[in-house]
């Protein structure tokens, strides 16, 4: 029997009544403690990989940036990597290249949005946040669909643009009808009121995706009782995480004057030994060094 690809291992696993949780990651190592930690799959975020190089998620890193960073934590970790290509780098052509060389790198599923190239991060107060045309986004949506490929994720910017709830819903019939396997309703209401208009009126077609950055409170199982989201996107968590950590420990390193009081604080280089796969290459050495 062949083993089921990353994307047959997601789809079986985008159960509206229990919605997958994948937690992002901007790194192989965050996408590894994510996948320990128990989640579903590990979300490849754009903003969390342009942050961790210190520069805006504004299509300022290139793809294969990107793309070594999927391919890297495929590689180091069992969850499903769910690959956020933003629009797609460029047009239906672009796409048409992109995701095989996606596919080849291993991730069980990618995301493409219906902004323009360069995009802009859909949380920034003022930010460029305009649409392709519809007819233009199914020919991405077409252009990204491959035999036994990634699962296509169509995501709507509708609301994040401020065209309203039929708009978006208009957007995502019509990317279901184009082939996507999933819709990402994006909104950065402070409420979860907006999304939760959208999701009760979605006819239901493919299962949806949500990202609830901006509206923390919604619990997992207030989504799960929707019966509509297949996969839940904590959007940047390990970024924020990481920052907050380190800003601390550094401040109290200063203040100190020393690393003593930071030590029970921080992970111990045994921890980070284990993350590195010590254990691995100790069996190589074993074996093959002589
Ligand atoms: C990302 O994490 O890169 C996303 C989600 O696309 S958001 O930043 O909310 O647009
Ligand atoms: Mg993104």
């Amino acid at each position: 029997m062949t083993p089921a690809t990353p994307a047959a291992r997601l789809r079986a696993r985008l159960t509206p009544d229990r919605p997958a949780i994948a937690m992002a990651a901007h790194n192989p190592l965050a996408a590894k403690l994510a996948a320990e930690a128990g989640f579903d799959a590990i979300w490849g975020s754009g903003f969390e990989l342009s942050a961790s190089y210190a520069v805006p998620d504004a299509n300022i890193l290139s793809m294969d940036t990107h793309l070594a960073m999927m391919r890297a934590m495929v590689e180091v970790q069992p969850a499903p990597v769910v690959a956020d290509i933003d629009t797609g780098f460029g047009n239906a052509v672009s796409v048409a290249y992109a995701v095989p060389r996606y596919a080849a790198a291993g991730v069980a599923a990618v995301v493409m949005e219906d902004k323009t190239f360069p995009k802009d991060s859909s949380l920034r107060p003022g930010g460029r946040q305009v649409l392709v045309p519809m007819a233009e986004f199914q020919g991405k949506i077409e252009a990204a669909r491959l035999p036994g490929g990634p699962l296509v994720v169509a995501r709507t910017e509708a609301l994040i643009a401020g065209l309203g709830r039929d708009e978006a819903l208009r957007r995502a019939e019509a990317y279901a009808e184009a082939g996507a396997d999933a819709v990402l309703f994006h909104s950065k209401q402070k409420t979860p009121d907006e999304i939760l208009e959208v999701c009760r009126a979605w006819s239901g077609r493919v299962p949806l995706v949500l990202v609830p950055t901006a509206y923390p409170q919604l619990s997992f199982a207030e989504v799960a009782a929707l019966g509509k989201v297949g996969l839940i996107i904590c959007g940047n968590h390990a970024i924020r995480a990481a920052v907050a950590a380190m800003r601390d420990t550094f401040a109290r390193i200063l203040a100190e004057g020393g690393l003593a009081g930071v030590e029970d604080r921080i992970a111990s280089v045994n921890e980070i030994f284990a993350l590195q796969g010590d254990q691995e290459m100790r069996t190589l050495e074993a074996r093959f060094l002589r």
